[in-house]
Parts: structure tokens; C-alpha cells; sequence
């Protein structure tokens, strides 16, 4: 039995098959997704009824969730005169920059699906947990979407909000735990200052990085075993960048 993390699929569901059998993913693992499933790649949905059979696989909320949950919500709603009154400025905005992020993916494939596939979907989605904390290995890891925004030694993880953990971006210059190793997606490594390896894991200062950018031309699907520290990588993406 191992404990593997992956984050930022983005709709590769293909990206992701390829992993699920490089890691040999059986019943005894356990599998963390550390957020942005959805968006951009154009089989989020197929993905994520695919991570729902799968009770040994753990879902940790990422930016493109939260803003994909409300929106889809919001889409499936009937037309009457008292959901009508929900479309305000506040939604609108919503919409504007869920389709500005990739939601557009999403909102197809997910307009396809049967009633009973979309609530399933929408349930699930809203099940996805903030963090984890895993022992593996001898080591303890936090498992978060971004990074730790306010962020001040000795500060329990509880005492963080959803935002902060969600949509800002990890400080590799700083340890945030002197025993804690904290893995993080949101920001593919390919984006990481003076990073010898972009768009592979990144280790520094108590940090793993493991978005490796799999929308991005020449990116990549990474996922990383806890227990041995074992690195494993989908095939490149040969398609244009999605940005
Ligand atoms: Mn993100």
C-alpha cells in the first residue's frame, strides 16, 4: 500500500489513465488530487466520474472548483421567474471569469452528461476537502491546493481561509513547518524562478511542487509516491498551449 499525489489535471484524463497505471494504482493506495481537475482540457467531467468510483481516491479543492461548483450550479437551474431573479451582477461576474479561466471545457462536456451524471458530479464536487495531512514515508506532509497566504510561523492550518490556501501562491523561499513538508499544485513548476528542472517536481525548503504543467505545450501529468518519493510522468503534451 502507497500514498501518491497529483494535482492540476485539467481535463487530461487521458494524462491521467497513463499515470493511474504507470503508479500500478491498486485497492490498498491511496490517492490525494490536490485540485483543478476541471477546466481547460476537455474531459474534466469523464475525469471526475472516474476519481468517484474510486473511495481510496481523495479529493483537495482548487481554485478552478470553486469557481466552477457555483457556475454549473447555477446553470442547471430551470428557468422560473425565482431563478431568474438569482442572475445579478455577482453571478454574471462569476460566469465572465469562469469562461476566462477554461470553464467553457467544462460546461460542455458537462451539458451532455444525463441528470443523474451532473448531480452526481455537482455532489462531488462539492465534497472536495480544503487539506490533508498524511504520514508517509516517516515524514508528515500538509497536502493544499496554492500556498499559505498571511502566513506566520506557528499558525495552525485551521486558522487559514479557504482563499488563502486555495488561490495564492506557495513561497518557496520560505519553510512554513519546521516538521511538516507541504506539497503543493496551482503554479506549474515551468513558472518557478531559477528552477533547474521546469516542468518536473520541484523540492526546496520543505516544498514539493508537483504541477507540471500538463495543458501547456511540452508540459506534463506528475505524480509523486509519499512513501518512496518516487517521481513518475505522463507522456509531454504535444498540443498548443492552453493559456
Ligand atoms: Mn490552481
Amino acid at each position: 500500500m502507497a500514498k501518491y499525489v497529483i494535482s492540476d489535471i485539467h481535463g487530461q484524463f487521458d494524462m491521467f489513465m497513463e499515470l493511474i497505471e504507470k503508479i500500478g494504482f491498486n485497492k490498498s493506495d491511496e490517492l490525494y488530487i490536490l485540485g483543478d481537475v476541471v477546466d481547460r482540457g476537455s474531459y474534466a467531467c469523464k475525469t471526475l466520474l472516474w476519481m468517484m468510483e474510486h473511495d481510496n481516491i481523495l479529493p483537495i479543492v482548487g481554485n478552478h472548483e470553486l469557481m466552477t461548483l457555483p457556475c454549473l450550479r447555477f446553470l442547471t437551474k430551470e428557468i422560473t421567474e425565482e431563478n431568474i431573479k438569482l442572475i445579478d451582477n455577482k453571478m454574471v461576474e462569476k460566469l465572465i471569469n469562469w469562461q476566462l479561466s477554461g470553464g467553457k471545457a467544462t460546461s460542455d462536456e458537462f451539458h451532455k452528461l444525463t441528470k443523474d451524471k451532473q448531480h452526481a458530479i455537482l455532489e462531488y464536487l462539492g465534497e472536495f476537502t480544503a487539506y490533508e495531512e498524511v504520514e508517509a514515508g516517516g515524514k508528515t506532509y500538509l497536502l493544499i491546493h496554492g500556498g499559505l497566504e498571511n502566513y506566520e510561523p506557528g499558525k495552525d492550518i485551521e486558522d487559514y481561509t479557504l482563499q488563502d490556501i486555495v488561490w495564492s501562491r506557495a513561497d518557496y523561499n520560505t519553510r512554513y513547518f519546521p516538521d511538516k513538508i507541504v506539497v503543493t499544485g496551482h503554479t506549474p513548476t515551468q513558472y518557478i524562478e531559477n528552477n533547474p528542472r521546469p516542468g518536473y517536481i520541484f523540492r526546496k525548503n520543505g516544498h514539493i511542487a508537483i504541477d507540471c504543467g500538463c495543458n501547456k505545450r511540452n508540459g506534463r501529468l506528475a505524480s509523486l509516491c509519499l512513501d518512496t518519493g518516487e517521481e513518475f510522468y505522463s507522456s509531454d503534451n504535444n498540443e498548443s498551449d492552453y493559456e
